[in-house]
């Protein structure tokens, strides 16, 4: 029996999934700049998590943006680029006094989602949205929760998978392309074998 899942594909009870082999991949990041303090944390054990699984420094490009509510054009605009097989959103968004957090959480996750939808390639939401400082702070720190490298894991395993998911799509295209040169040959035949009965 053969059968697909959406993380894997299951052949004959074999299973193929996502991996952390990230040799040859190249990685996009966006990061906010607004409290600079924890996205540069959240920067750097994201590069750490990419190099330590086998990314060569030369295939990870950055873009620096203003705050979070940036994060979703610049990712769409890299992920556009067909230059790389995932990219990264980092920011931290603390809660203030104001509905502020509100609008700018709901837009960067949104932006995000649309953005990795429309242009069909792995966008990670790697953005902090925390109630106060300290929370951000510990979230950031390779020490503790560790979400930058958590982005980084998540990137890699995503572009694994898309990669499995494109090797059956072509394969997919291939044996319909067969399909259809198969139907035409035998109506190419039997157009023959009727022409020859006149
Ligand atoms: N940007 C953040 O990344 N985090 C925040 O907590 C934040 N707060 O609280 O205001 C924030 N604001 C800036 C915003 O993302 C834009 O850069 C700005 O509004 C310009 O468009």
């Amino acid at each position: 029996m053969t059968f697909r899942l959406y993380d894997c594909v299951v052949t004959d009870m074999k299973l193929h999934k996502g991996s952390q082999d990230a040799m040859g991949l190249r990685f996009g990041i966006v990061v906010a700049r607004f409290n600079k303090f924890v996205t540069s944390k959240l920067l750097s054990s994201c590069v750490d998590g990419l190099t330590k699984q086998g990314v060569k420094p030369d295939d990870i490009e950055a873009v620096r943006v203003p705050g979070a509510f940036e994060i979703p054009l610049v990712a769409r605009t890299m992920a556009r680029t067909k230059r790389f097989d995932a990219v990264i959103c980092l920011g931290a968004v603390i809660r203030g006094d104001t509905p502020h957090f509100d609008y700018i959480s709901a837009e960067v996750s949104r932006g995000i989602g649309q953005a990795a939808l429309d242009v069909n390639v792995p966008i990670i939401f790697g953005v902090l949205t925390t109630h106060t400082m300290a929370q951000a702070v510990e979230r950031s720190d390779p020490a503790k929760f560790n979400r930058g490298g958590e982005a980084a894991k998540s990137a890699i395993e995503m572009a694994t998978v898309m990669r499995l998911l494109r090797v059956g799509e072509e394969a997919l295209v291939s044996v319909k392309r067969e399909r259809l040169n198969v139907k035409r040959e035998t109506s190419d035949k039997t157009r023959a074998a009727r022409k020859r009965k006149g």
